[in-house]
């Protein structure tokens, strides 16, 4: 039989049109047990708030997070705000008994983390955070290809995500759309924005990284604040490029920015192996470039899979065979596979144990842009 889930959305952002599009859309198409209910959303601006939930069709509105969280008839608490915020709401709903979805990164450092990871394991709730990219399918069947020894001993990870929308120094720190480049807001810039995702992908895919040694830049030092119009130093890494051993012997390169001049959303992948290599593109991104040494004489070379097939990862409860899909897939996977987590009793990942794993790199990174050394890392 299907059981409702009620879920309460705090935020009403871009991210929170990602997340809300899945929660409506995923039983459409997939079959877990569970059917979500766009119960409430919750924001500070009365209008904005209600003209979001209108078009999601949430059933009600509060204009406080902790209104939501106190309501009995909600099930999950899904977090689409500013990092600063995740973690007192994220404790408040699993202390409430509420599952929690967390939006990436889980927190701006890892000691911010913790305690998130200890109340939601405390209070034994379902909980993740959003790293979507691993359930595009095409990323997902590198993950597999990878675990199947189809590439061998791995040598090689590299990955980048670039953008170019900081450039100007017009652009200013904190309100509304750029609390990105406000560190108290954000905790830092690409690093836990960008390059989060290329680490959470990595880390699934690669295993852990033992040590690394990273080059950090702020190109732009001061900007406006959007809300008081005083200018600031600016406190966010603008750019990171970051050398990585992982723990199986192979090396990673890894790079971001938001200063790449014509790049919006660059996010690449390589990876080479002993028998083989593999490389992906967000904006090519149902297509898996592969390399298979095995292959002998003339027609050994890379080939471009089209990752559209009914046995490819997630793509059976779709179209036709042939027919592409995209981004916001990768959002109404990560609900089908955290529901049908619920269902199995097998907790769907990047639980925030395991995203406390990316903040813990992040740190590294950012330590190491500021220091110019080496660091461990703990496994
Ligand atoms: O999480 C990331 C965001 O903060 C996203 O995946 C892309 O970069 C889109 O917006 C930003």
């Amino acid at each position: 039989m299907t059981k409702t889930l009620n879920v309460g959305m705090v935020g009403y952002g871009f991210m929170a049109r990602a997340h809300s599009n899945a929660w409506a859309n995923v039983s459409h198409f997939f079959e877990t047990g569970y059917r979500p209910v766009l119960k409430a959303a919750a924001g500070r601006n009365v209008s904005k708030v209600r003209r979001f939930a209108q078009m999601f069709g949430y059933e009600s509105v509060e204009t406080d997070w902790r209104a939501l969280i106190a309501r009995a008839d909600i099930d999950a608490i899904d977090i689409c705000v500013p990092n600063d915020l995740h973690a007192e709401i994220a404790i408040a709903a699993a202390e409430a008994g509420k599952m929690v979805l967390c939006e990436k990164p889980l927190a701006r450092t890892e000691a911010e983390g913790l305690p998130m990871v200890e109340a939601v394991e405390k209070a034994g709730v379902p909980n993740m955070v959003w790293y979507n990219y691993r359930r595009i399918p095409a990323v997902t069947l590198a993950k597999q290809l990878v675990a199947d020894g189809k590439l061998g001993r791995i040598y090689h990870y590299r990955a980048q995500f670039l953008q170019d929308w900081t450039i100007s120094p017009d652009v200013p720190q904190g309100g509304a759309g750029t609390w990105r480049l406000d560190v108290e807001a954000a905790g830092s810039g690409v690093t836990g924005d960008l390059l989060a995702h290329c680490l959470d992908t990595a880390l699934w895919i690669n295993g852990g990284i033992s040590s690394l040694t990273a080059m950090t830049e702020t190109f732009v030092k001061e900007r406006k604040d959007a809300l008081t119009g005083a200018v600031k130093p600016v406190g966010i890494d603008d750019a990171a490029a970051v050398l990585a051993r992982f723990q199986n012997g192979s090396l990673g390169t890894f790079e971001s920015t938001r200063y790449a001049r014509g790049h919006k959303a660059a996010y690449t992948l390589e990876i080479n192996g002993e028998k083989g290599s593999l490389a992906w593109n967000l904006h090519d991104l149902n297509r898996l470039a592969w390399f298979d040494h095995g292959v002998e004489g003339t027609l050994r070379g890379w080939s471009s899979v089209l990752v559209t097939d009914g046995d490819h990862p997630y793509l059976g409860k779709w179209w036709v065979p042939g027919l592409i899909i995209g981004y916001e897939h990768s959002f109404i996977h990560q609900v089908a596979d955290f529901l049908e987590g619920l269902s199995t009793g097998e907790p769907a990942a990047p639980t925030f144990r395991d995203a406390l794993a990316t903040a813990r790199v992040c740190d590294a990174i950012l330590a190491s842009g500021r220091s110019g050394q080496w660091v461990e890392i703990a496994s």
